[in-house]
């Protein structure tokens, strides 16, 4: 167990604004003094994901398989009951999120890379009920997987399989695990954005509900490997995703569009093929912002909390390679990075607290410290 100490309080990383560089391409960030305090509060084997429970603990999945109730400032209990991961590559346990009326079902929707025949693997969403017990710790019971991707595919990449509720449905990322060409394909629900009701069934008024199986569950498609999904204010969804070699994306998700995946994209393939980009055509759905150098975003909150007032409405997304905390400002139907933090670490989810402090969980290789974010005073 990591536990804060006066003498790392005091080593806490003042970092600061990275110039205010706009749109399309972003400069490297500067750390100059400002704007936040870094506090390590705890740390975590290769965490992926984090959420608060009303309580103010943190449920928080490590990548291998566990699944931690961790209390702020204290000890990190296990959750039992959690479903088997296919660990290995970008595969494991991936998001947690509560329920909307988590306060009185107790359901938890997780997601993770399920092992299938032979030598294939397809990310898939359960939701369980969770007990919390006196030592810490809690249980899983009830377990059931409402949603799978089909098909299943050999390879350990881009499952995607970010999490989230809005307005009462239960929105999925679904990455097109390296296979390129199933983000196109309307009989496969890879490379999508999914829309479901809340037991996994389909909405009757989703755009393509007519055509059945998993056509149905379809919202958008054209999607890479879409690692971070969050909704503002006024319920626009928002989701980035990791592109191709110069073409990280952040996408205004709307419903039925294709955005253009593996057609047309900024980037270029990683193996030196190139890829029109978006102006070349109009049929597909162009970012808000694109990124190049890529970042590799993961993680994403759009901030609603009192603590960093002047950040109201802000995005907040995780970088990994990049290592860094990136801010995108919003203008209605418009985004650009407004800010870089560069935080020496590959930065895999963005949390908000209850008090409206930012919450980071570094990515795992050198140990994955829970980090909180304060103003500097
Ligand atoms: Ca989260
Ligand atoms: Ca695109």
């Amino acid at each position: 167990m990591f536990k804060p100490s006066p003498i790392l309080a005091s080593l806490a990383t003042v970092l600061a604004l990275g110039g205010g560089v706009g749109n399309v391409e972003a400069a490297a960030g500067k750390t100059v003094a400002g704007k936040f305090v870094a506090t390590p509060m705890a740390k975590f084997d290769q965490p992926w994901a984090m959420t608060f429970l009303p309580d103010g603990r943190l449920l928080v999945t490590e990548k291998k398989g566990a699944l931690k109730v961790h209390t702020i400032g204290g000890k990190s209990g296990d959750v039992s009951g959690v479903p088997k991961v296919a660990y290995g590559g970008q595969g494991g346990f991936g998001d947690v999120v509560l329920h909307p009326d988590f306060a009185t079902n107790q359901l938890v929707y997780l997601s993770y890379a399920e092992a299938g025949d032979g030598d294939k693997r397809g990310a898939a969403v359960a939701r369980a009920k969770l007990t919390l017990n006196q030592n810490g710790g809690g249980a899983l019971s009830n377990l059931e997987v409402i949603w799978r991707q089909v098909p299943k595919v050999t390879g350990k990449g881009h499952y995607g399989h970010r999490i989230a509720f809005s307005d009462g449905y239960l929105w999925i990322t679904s990455g097109e695990r390296q296979k390129f060409d199933p983000a196109q394909d309307m009989q496969a629900n890879l490379g999508k954005v999914l829309r479901l009701k809340d037991d996994g069934t389909v909405p009757a008024d989703n755009p393509f509900a007519q055509q059945g199986g998993v056509t149905a569950q379809i919202w958008t498609l054209g999607h890479r490997n879409p690692l971070g999904i969050a909704f503002d204010a006024q319920s626009r969804l928002w989701v980035h995703e990791m592109g191709p070699s110069g073409g990280d994306e952040l996408n205004l998700v709307e419903r039925g569009e294709n955005y253009g995946y593996p057609l047309v994209s900024n980037g270029d393939h990683y193996d030196g093929r190139t890829i029109p980009d978006h102006s070349t055509s109009s049929k597909y759905k162009a970012p808000a912002v694109t990124w190049n150098p890529v970042i590799s975003p993961a993680g994403f909150i759009i901030y609603r909390g009192a603590m960093f007032p002047s950040w109201k409405g802000s995005g907040f997304i995780g970088g990994l390679s990049s290592e860094a905390l990136i801010r995108v400002s919003f203008d209605g139907t418009s985004a650009r990075e407004a800010e870089r933090f560069d935080m020496d670490a590959r930065i895999r989810e963005v949390e908000e607290g209850p008090d409206g402090a930012i919450w980071l969980l570094e990515d795992g290789r050198s140990g994955g410290r829970l980090l909180k974010l304060t103003p500097t005073t």
